[in-house]
């Protein structure tokens, strides 16, 4: 089309008079009710579609240059966007937030009422989905041609809820009230076959092939969602697939008579985007979860190369127009369902086939816990996928014989390698078929891409050294310092001009602010008034009482043993347990609240005592009158996104304290940085990176290092051995052991106490002295108020180096070798 026939797209007027207009138009016209009756969602979902429009014009545009210019392109394949409240994120990417505020007032509404009531989506656990929605927004300020697939689960992240201390969780209904931010396109349905079996013919050529005859199929209708670009940016595009009944599927057996068995067969298609499974870094081999990750790579292949791509495009050339990022292995079965889209219904050779799959994939992996590496037994995946299964066998027969050329006299090397493990059950590794099929390989932190190549995948590391790389982390700026603490990002802005927003590393510009003394008061006084805030938010929300002038020290994270929870309240019942003894006197403590956030997988049963315990010892201590409120734990249930994004800004301490091997980077850490928080933190993940550039002296560093704990396991670890010699441990464990937080019954907990002093998976016991050393380096720090925040500007200054902006350009020039396309005025 040329320029003159190219169709105008609509725009907005960007004035408070034109805002206005629109606003009342959606409220009168989409929601159906006035001004004056309009309930808090009525004008919450009015405003949120007139925003979305206001992005509109970009968004078309974004989509029309692109199909114009076809430029190579990331598709992100996630299971998981942990997206967090959209309203704050598309005023600002819509450059609209003082029309707005200018607006609202001038109708007499509460803008921060409608943005309380948006519910968020949670579709995801917690640090990879976070990452998946960090990136997508970098993406789209840094105007990389992007798209992010998903699921539409419809139930995200459980509500947790706390019924006497103990984790209850309550379904996760975020779409009950509506949900304006998507675009659903049941018109563009695709189909997604599963069972079945696999079949010999001959084509019209009398070549014998093989061909897949499914035995049921479901439909997966796409819903569009913008992802806005900061500051006039692209705005890019994430699909979730939600799963529906096909119609043959019903109408058969609807026609058949059998109604109760139609609308039984709709319930079971649709189960498959129902619900997100809860399980962050150990995944359940469950049938439904596979069909999940099928079904979700199904239809982004297809809409990609049927609908995406132009019709007549010469897919020989697939890999200059796009790779396919797989975040973690959950969409690893992508590999063998492209090969069987060019192979079976293409009808190319397999080699050829093969020769462009491998070139259009990249996998990142996310973890080095063993339990976590997703396998999936043959029987089930032959059962539910025949097909793929005989692809997955034929990759793996060639990689053999490849290797067994490169490694003749080393067959044990060769099995080791082999992408079927044969025990317990015959099982594909689904890192194994990522690391075959992917142009690139990599972990999410310096030390994690390290330990990578070293143990989880050093035989592939041997053979391809050059497809192992490193991507460390990030978190967008946008929403995790401009949004979420304003006072600061005021502040920076004041100092430096507001370039950080987009330039992390101007941050830097801060440096020497850190020696003026009025800097640093109106820094502290920022901080503080991130306390009161927090403190307000959590009375409310939680009926929790916190006192502004303590040090917040604050651990946020999914419950793992290995990111040690315990190993934090250890410290806390030694506190409270030398205090009550006299061993220390109350008015030498330094005032502290300890802030928790975490959700346990539902049958994670350890890790969901490990909460009840935390809630039990904060009920004593909260109650004690002998430590005169100097200590106090605030343990809200629910930990989200939009309670990180009130909580990390007031925090003066960020607890990054996993074993030392176990954390692959956190980026709650970031988070904490960037917002003037110091760490106190294993050696561990992005901790590594974090003291290298912050500087030992303004980094709270302790507990074995990743070569001393395999040496300690190595020797055999005996956690016995510290609660013998250490007394404040032995006291601190007693303690709980005795019934002390558990109305004196000693059952209660015991499963914790006798997991620390037999087992200790994650050497919690071994950390403990060097951990309550670092508190009292801390506790010393603290009590230097001036010095203290000189060190909290540090890190912010040079905290620039997470930013998710700086993650896209190593990606790019690692990995993808993409470029930004500005979308056309
Ligand atoms: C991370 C997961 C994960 N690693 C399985 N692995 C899941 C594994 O649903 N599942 O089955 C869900 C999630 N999540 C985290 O990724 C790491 O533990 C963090 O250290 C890291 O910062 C984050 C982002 O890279």
């Amino acid at each position: 089309m040329t320029a003159e026939t190219t169709p105008p797209i609509a725009t907005r007027e960007h004035t408070v008079d034109g805002f206005v207009r629109e606003f009342l138009r959606e409220l009168n016209f989409g929601q159906g009710v006035d001004l004056t009756r309009a309930s808090v969602n009525d004008k919450y979902l009015a405003m949120a579609r007139t925003v979305r429009h206001y992005l509109m014009t970009r968004w078309l545009s974004t989509l029309r240059s692109q199909a114009k210019l076809q430029a190579k392109s990331v598709a992100y394949l996630s299971a998981e966007f942990l997206l967090g409240r959209q309203l704050d994120n598309a005023l600002l990417a819509s450059g609209l937030e003082d029309i707005v505020s200018e607006g609202l007032e001038s109708l007499g509404i509460d803008l921060e009422e409608l943005r309380q009531a948006e519910i968020e989506p949670g579709l995801g656990n917690g640090g990879l989905g976070r990452l998946a929605a960090c990136f997508i927004d970098s993406l789209a300020t840094m105007n990389v041609p992007s798209i992010g697939y998903g699921i539409r689960y419809e139930y995200g992240i459980f509500k947790q809820t706390f019924v006497d201390g103990w984790q209850v969780e309550k379904p996760d209904d975020w779409l009950r009230l509506g949900s304006p931010w998507e675009f659903p396109h049941p018109e563009a349905a695709v189909k997604v076959n599963f069972g079945g079996h696999v079949e010999q013919y001959q084509d019209d050529d009398g070549v014998v092939k093989r061909r897949w005859v499914p035995g049921w199929s479901v439909l997966g209708v796409p819903y569009n969602y913008m992802v806005p670009g900061y500051d006039e940016g692209r705005v890019n595009t994430l699909r979730l697939w939600s799963a529906r009944a096909t119609r043959a599927f019903d109408l058969e057996i609807f026609n058949s008579g059998d109604y109760a068995e139609a609308v039984r067969a709709q319930t079971f298609a649709e189960n498959i985007s129902k619900v997100l499974y809860p399980e962050d870094s150990t995944p359940q081999g469950k049938e439904l979860r596979l069909q999940q990750q099928y079904f979700f790579v199904a239809c982004s292949i297809k809409d990609f190369v049927d609908q995406v791509l132009p019709q007549d495009f010469d897919l020989h050339k697939l890999p200059d127009r796009i790779v396919f990022q797989l975040n973690d292995t959950h969409p690893v079965i992508a590999v063998p369902e492209l090969m069987r889209v060019l192979v079976d219904e293409k009808g190319w050779d397999w080699d050829e086939a093969w020769a462009v799959t491998k070139q259009c994939f990249a996998y990142t992996c996310h973890t080095l816990l063993p339990e976590a590496l997703e396998v999936w037994p043959v029987d089930l995946l032959g059962r539910l996928l025949p097909r793929h299964l005989e692809i997955i066998y034929r990759i793996n027969d060639e990689f053999l014989a490849e290797l067994r050329v490169a490694y003749p006299h080393d067959e044990l090397r060769v099995r080791r390698m082999s992408i079927i493990a044969e025990y317990p059950v015959r099982a594909v590794r689904m890192a194994y078929l990522a690391t075959v099929a992917g142009t690139k390989v990599n972990g999410v932190a310096a030390l994690h891409s390290q330990l990578l190549r070293d143990k989880v995948l050093d035989d592939f590391a041997g053979y391809w050294p050059e497809k192992f790389t490193n991507v460390t982390n990030g978190v967008t700026p946008r929403r995790f310092l401009k949004l979420s603490n304003p006072g600061l990002s005021g502040l920076i802005t004041e100092a430096i001009g507001d370039g950080w927003v987009t330039d992390l590393d101007q941050l830097k510009g801060l440096e020497p602010l850190a020696d003026d003394a009025e800097f640093r008061r109106r820094f502290r006084e920022i901080k503080y008034a991130n306390k009161l805030r927090i403190a307000s938010v959590l009375e409310q929300r939680d009926g929790i009482v916190v006192n502004p002038d303590t040090l917040f020290d604050v651990m946020v994270k999914r419950l793992h043993e290995y990111k040690r929870q315990t190993l934090k309240l250890l410290h806390i019942v030694s506190l409270y347990e030398k205090i009550t003894t006299g061993k220390i006197a109350v008015a030498d403590v330094t005032p502290r609240t300890f802030a928790f956030g975490a959700k346990a997988a539902p049958g994670y049963v350890l890790a969901k005592q490990i909460i009840a315990l935390i809630n039990a010892v904060g009920r004593t201590i909260n109650d004690d009158p002998a430590l005169e409120g100097r200590l106090r734990i605030a343990f809200p249930a629910n930990y989200n996104v939009t309670l990180a994004e009130t909580l990390i800004p007031a925090a003066d301490l960020s607890e990054q304290i996993s074993l030392a091997g176990k954390e692959a980077s956190g980026t709650g850490n970031m988070k904490f940085m960037l917002n003037g928080a110091l760490t106190i933190g294993t050696d561990d993940g992005a901790n590594v990176e974090i003291r290298e550039l912050v500087g030992d002296e303004n980094f709270f560093l302790f507990g074995l290092t990743e070569p001393q704990v395999a040496e300690v396991v190595e020797r055999g670890y005996h956690p016995s051995a510290y609660y013998e010699t250490n007394l404040d441990l032995r006291n601190a464990l007693d303690l709980i052991a005795s019934g002390a937080f558990s109305g004196g019954d000693r059952a209660t907990f015991e499963p914790i106490v006798s997991n620390l002093l037999n087992e200790d998976r994650f050497l919690a016991l071994a950390d403990f002295q060097a951990y309550v050393d670092a508190q009292a380096r801390v506790d010393v720090a603290y009590a230097d108020s001036e010095d203290w925040t000189r060190r909290a500007v540090l890190n912010v200054a040079r905290g620039g180096f997470f930013s998710s902006d700086r993650s896209m350009r190593d990606y790019i020039d690692r990995i993808w070798h993409t470029y930004p396309v500005a979308p056309e005025a």
